[in-house]
This record gives C-alpha cells, sequence and structure tokens, in this order.
C-alpha cells in the first residue's frame, strides 16, 4: 500500500519557478549569454552551481576559463536576487489544490515529505505557512548527486522510515521523474506530458492532484 508522498517545492508547491527564470535571465542578460523559457526549462530541478554551469557552457570555450571564485560569486547573486524575489510569498501563493492533498494525505495517515534542490525551501515552507505537514524535510546541502540522481528522493523515503516501493513522488522536471524512478517510486508528473513522458501519471495542472485519483492509477 501507499504509505508516503515526497514533493518537489518549486513548481509543485508553488510556483518559484517564474521566480528562478527571473533571477537566472538577469544574470544572464548581465553576462551578454542567451537564456529563454525552454533553455529555463533545462534548469528545474537542478541545483545552483550545476545550472550556473549550463549557463555558461554557452560562453565560447563553455565557461572552462571562468574560476571557481568567480562563479561562487555569481551564483550568490543569482541568489539575492532570487531571495529579494521570494520575499513577500505568502500562503496566497500555494498552487491550488495542494493544500487540500495535503489534508487528505494526513486523514489517510500518510507520511509526508519534502525532496526539494533548493536551499531555499525551508524558508519558502515556513512563508507559505506549510511547514507542519511535513514528517522529513531533507537538506540538500546534504546530498552528494542531485537530480536526475535518485538520492535526494532515497534520503527522504529513509527519513520518512518507508521503503521507497510504497512512495508516491511527486515532481514538475524531467530531471526530477527521472530521480523518482531511479529511486524504485511511483512518479506523478505535474505538466506538460510530452515533457514529463517517464513518469507513471501525469497532471496537468496540481488542481488535479488528489489522493483518489493516484490511488486509482497506482493500483492498476
Ligand atoms: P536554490 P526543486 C530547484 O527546486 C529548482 O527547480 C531549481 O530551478 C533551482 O535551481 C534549485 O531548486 C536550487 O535552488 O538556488 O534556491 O538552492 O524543483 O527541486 O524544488
Ligand atoms: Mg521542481
Amino acid at each position: 500500500a501507499i504509505q508516503a508522498f515526497i514533493f518537489d517545492l518549486d513548481g509543485v508547491i508553488t510556483d518559484t519557478a517564474k521566480y528562478h527564470y527571473k533571477a537566472w535571465k538577469q544574470l544572464a542578460d548581465e553576462l551578454g549569454l542567451p537564456f529563454d523559457h525552454a533553455f529555463n526549462e533545462q534548469l528545474k530541478g537542478i541545483d545552483r552551481m550545476a545550472s550556473l554551469e549550463k549557463i555558461l557552457s554557452q560562453m565560447e570555450d563553455g565557461g572552462r576559463s571562468i574560476s571557481i571564485q568567480q562563479k561562487e560569486h555569481w551564483a550568490a547573486h543569482k541568489n539575492s536576487v532570487y531571495q529579494q524575489l521570494i520575499e513577500a510569498v505568502d500562503e496566497s501563493e500555494i498552487l491550488p489544490g495542494i493544500e487540500a492533498l495535503f489534508h487528505e494525505l494526513k486523514e489517510a495517515q500518510l507520511r509526508i515529505g519534502l525532496a526539494s534542490a533548493s536551499r531555499n525551501a525551508e524558508t519558502l515552507l515556513k512563508q507559505l505557512k506549510v511547514e507542519a505537514y511535513f514528517d522529513c524535510i531533507v537538506d540538500p546541502a546534504s546530498i552528494a548527486n542531485g537530480k536526475p540522481a535518485p538520492d535526494i528522493f532515497l534520503a527522504a523515503a529513509r527519513g520518512l522510515g518507508v521503503h521507497p516501493s510504497s512512495c508516491i513522488g511527486v515532481e514538475d522536471a524531467e530531471a526530477g521523474i527521472q530521480a523518482i524512478k531511479g529511486a524504485g517510486m511511483y512518479a506523478v508528473g505535474v505538466g506538460d506530458a510530452s515533457i514529463l513522458s517517464k513518469a507513471d501519471m501525469v497532471v496537468p495542472d496540481t488542481s488535479k492532484l488528489t489522493l483518489t485519483s493516484i490511488k486509482a492509477h497506482w493500483s492498476q
């Protein structure tokens, strides 16, 4: 039976993907590098430094001439722009259906975990006033290999004390779906079914996420 749900944050619980986009876009513009929504899609679920490296890989030398110190400076700069953008986030920015789903899961006595690559995730859960629903929040700084590696989802299952095969992972990013499947969990994608084709089930938006519909698909 299903024992736990493990959620991604950005793009699933709240739409911070748009703030990440704005902050990266500002940095890319400052550096004179191309950046659009299609490129941003590749950064979803990918941690801060790996995201920066993808952007810099568009430089003529693939970004190889850039020192670690310079990269750290740019990554910190992006993060401070991002943190300003999320300062005003409050419970009005929880995506539709998410809080109702959290209620349903608690009623059914299922555990809830967070597997977000974002080092700002805990701050956001507090601002959204949903932190109390979570039985385990994985610290992404403790994870050696980011998504698409399964590590962060496996750490969440371990933290919840549940076997991966009894966990449902919920993700909006292709890298995240790969991570869930690599962990041996059931993957629910939120968004474009053609991008999230490796998921076991895809819903177009969070309002369609209900325990009943997921259970029905899971048992098939
Ligand atoms: P930060 P998720 C990910 O969060 C975002 O999708 C990704 O765009 C971002 O670069 C990453 O977190 C790191 O975020 O810079 O705040 O540490 O989708 O895994 O919840
Ligand atoms: Mg995400």
